[in-house]
């Protein structure tokens, strides 16, 4: 059995689920509590020492972290349906969108981050808020340029169906909604997200459907 170890309101996590959702791979979950600090515990330590999630071990025992290598070895290992698209420009597009919201905008937002800010930075609340909403509109000012001006954007970030890209998007929005961020500013990621969340795929995902939400 594959067993995916991460947490309701993980973005990683969540990306995780999106794909393996959309790729109809059986699943259990193993909840590790972030607000609780279990991420930092032993136990999850032994599965990564970075003391994140998400943690996917596969049927055969593999052990994997890191979102973006764990979508990729499902895509790898169960190539239909595609999370890339078939051509060289556009599997690069979709990996550059996704890195746009995983390794730009989602880094500088984790709660270690937010921690550190609070906790050693001494910031109250407020300048938290305002770090969390500076990153998020500098990186969906961006994105929403690429997305509104590039020929490839269909119904989804590339095309008329999911990708990994769209993987990335919708748990970003999420993030951004939870932190009651503006987004009127960005139409056509509101556009795309909305058609994602259309999907049973990615309902069955969302933070508030797991086994662990509360
Ligand atoms: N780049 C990593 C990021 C993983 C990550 O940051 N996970 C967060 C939850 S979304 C986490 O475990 N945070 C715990 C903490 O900050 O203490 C990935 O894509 O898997």
């Amino acid at each position: 059995m594959t067993t995916l170890y991460g947490y309701f309101r993980s973005s990683a996590a969540y990306r995780v689920r999106i794909a393996l959702n959309l790729k109809g791979l059986a699943y259990e979950q193993v909840a590790v509590n972030l607000v609780k600090g279990e991420q930092r515990a032993e136990e999850n330590l032994a599965r990564n020492p970075q003391g994140l999630v998400p943690v996917l071990e596969t049927d055969d025992g593999t052990r994997l972290t890191q979102s973006l290598a764990i979508c990729e070895y499902l895509e790898e290992r169960h190539p239909e349906p595609a999370l890339l698209p078939a051509d060289l420009a556009g599997r690069a597009r979709v990996r550059s969108l996704a890195q746009l919201v995983a390794c730009e905008i989602h880094p500088l937002n984790n709660l270690k981050v937010l921690k550190y800010l609070v906790h050693e930075l001494k910031l109250d609340e407020a300048a938290k808020l305002a770090w969390y909403r500076h990153w998020i509109a500098e990186g969906f000012t961006a994105l929403e340029a690429r997305l509104a001006g590039e020929a490839a954007t269909g119904a989804f970030c590339h095309g008329d169906s999911p990708s990994l890209a769209d993987v990335c998007l919708v748990p970003q929005v999420f993030n951004a909604e939870r932190f009651e961020c503006d987004l009127s500013a960005y139409p056509t990621i509101r556009r795309i997200a909305e058609r994602c969340r259309a999907m049973e795929a990615f309902a069955k995902a969302a933070p508030g459907a797991q086994p662990d939400a509360g």
